[in-house]
């Protein structure tokens, strides 16, 4: 497996000559993708992700609604698998869910976190004081990928998923049935509320290095200010966020 070790060389190369990667890679090695998000576990959720790579350079756009308002909600770009969706005929175990682990074999394991601030890397993905808290999501960020999301996107396997799904209509996360990712979690918390594969979007007649310079005036719409998320985020582990959300239910409580 020496290949795999000289990925991080190629990125570390990338990001000491940023110019460099852009005419080396970027040019060629870009594109744009949309995910249509279908619903998972009843939720009702739909909507749309889109994503812009130059280079490993990614612009990201979620927009969704029907998601329980006021609850965080995970969400990921899911690398390595099959690159589709499950289904809610897909609980496996009976228990009235489809699991993250029962939705891993379609979508596969997490490659980035689409965090509102900070790090964006898989071990962001349970960061829940860094996600969106909204029923309706409109989230945009411009974040570097890595080099096994960005082939995800060319190889057709990357796909969208958001997490957290209030399935008893009780107006927070709760029930008897704990999450398979941490037993200290309901699994409302973290299953997967909607998800879409991601495709390559049909740009039409968008000429190279054309219309796309539009992504540099949005980038800058970071999603702390659209959601009012301050100073609580340095917390990267996600036991550090399990923390957090006891608590936040315990306030609810
Ligand atoms: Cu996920």
């Amino acid at each position: 497996m020496r290949k795999a070790l000289a990925l991080p060389t190629i990125a570390l190369a990338a990001a000491a000559f940023p110019l460099l990667g852009m005419s080396a890679a970027s040019a060629a090695d870009g594109g744009s993708y949309q995910a249509d998000l279908g619903a998972l576990n009843a939720s009702g959720v739909t909507g749309t992700g889109m994503v812009t790579l130059d280079g490993n350079t990614a612009t990201v756009t979620v927009e969704a609604s029907g998601l329980l308002d006021g609850s965080p909600h995970a969400q990921h770009f899911h690398i390595g698998a099959e690159g589709t969706c499950p289904t809610d005929a897909d609980d496996a175990d009976d228990d009235g869910f489809v699991s993250v682990t029962e939705g891993a074999p379609y979508y596969g394991a997490i490659g980035s976190s689409l965090t509102t601030e900070g790090d964006t890397s898989p071990d962001s993905g349970l960061a829940i004081d860094r996600f969106p808290t909204t029923g309706t999501i409109t989230y945009e960020r411009t974040f570097e990928v890595t080099e096994d999301v960005h082939e995800a996107f060319d190889n057709g396997t990357a796909v969208l998923v958001l997490h957290g799904v209030d399935k008893d209509g009780s107006g927070a996360y709760d029930g008897d049935v704990m999450s398979d990712l941490d037993p200290s979690l309901p699994m409302e918390a973290t299953a997967p509320a909607a998800c879409g594969s991601f495709a390559a979007a049909q740009m039409g007649t968008t000429p190279a290095g054309g219309a796309e310079t539009g992504g540099g005036s949005t980038a800058g719409m970071e999603q702390e200010a659209a959601f009012g998320i301050g100073a609580v985020a340095l917390v990267g582990a996600a036991a550090a966020g399990a923390v957090a959300y006891r608590r936040r239910q315990a306030d609810q409580a």
